[in-house]
């Protein structure tokens, strides 16, 4: 696992991850900075696919960008913590890690899912990536790398913190 401050959409890995929403139809954030990237063979394909649940993944060609294909999670939208927020965050990094293994995508480049415009906590979000992703890769080892891409400093300080 590594921690790197970058724009996803400039990344040469084999899978990078969207912060999608439940329609699949693009928006604000890392999800419209995808689209605008990789063009519109990424979004014809979500039309097909129609929609994904929370905490789910679902997969697509990359269009555009340098990466092979593109992986949409939906994360939770922070309510407080009572709706099952924590669990469903966990689950957004291991159906993604299960989409890249089915597809036989070796490296994988996550955002920090659900604390932009959904607003999770990012400190409670940075535990659960790092210990859900950690304990995939210890129980799976198809996958090679994965990266945390960051995109503001308050969130690469704190992965920082917690992997080195
Ligand atoms: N590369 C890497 N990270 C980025 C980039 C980028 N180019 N742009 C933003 N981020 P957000 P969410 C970071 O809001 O909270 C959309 O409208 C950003 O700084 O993109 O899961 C969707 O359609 C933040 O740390 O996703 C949904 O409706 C992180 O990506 C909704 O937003 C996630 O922020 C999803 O909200």
């Amino acid at each position: 696992m590594e921690v790197i401050k970058a724009d996803i959409t400039k990344l040469d890995v084999d899978a990078i991850v969207n912060a999608a929403n439940k329609q699949l139809k693009g928006g604000g954030g890392v999800d419209g900075a995808i689209h605008r990237a990789g063009g519109a063979a990424i979004m014809e394909e979500c039309r097909d696919i129609g929609g994904c649940e929370t905490g789910e993944a679902v997969i697509t060609t990359a269009g555009e960008l340098p990466s092979k294909k593109v992986i949409h999670t939906v994360g939770p939208v922070w309510n407080g913590g009572g709706k099952k927020e924590e669990q469903l965050l966990a689950s957004c990094y291991s159906n993604s890690l299960k989409t890249a293994s089915e597809n036989d995508l070796k490296t994988v480049a996550f955002p920090n899912i659900s604390t932009g415009i959904y607003g999770f906590p990012k400190d409670k979000a940075a535990d659960i990536a790092i210990d859900t992703v950690g304990r995939y890769l210890e129980a799976h080892q198809d996958i090679e790398k994965v990266a945390f891409v960051c995109f503001d400093d308050e969130n690469k300080q704190l992965y920082e913190d917690r992997l080195t």
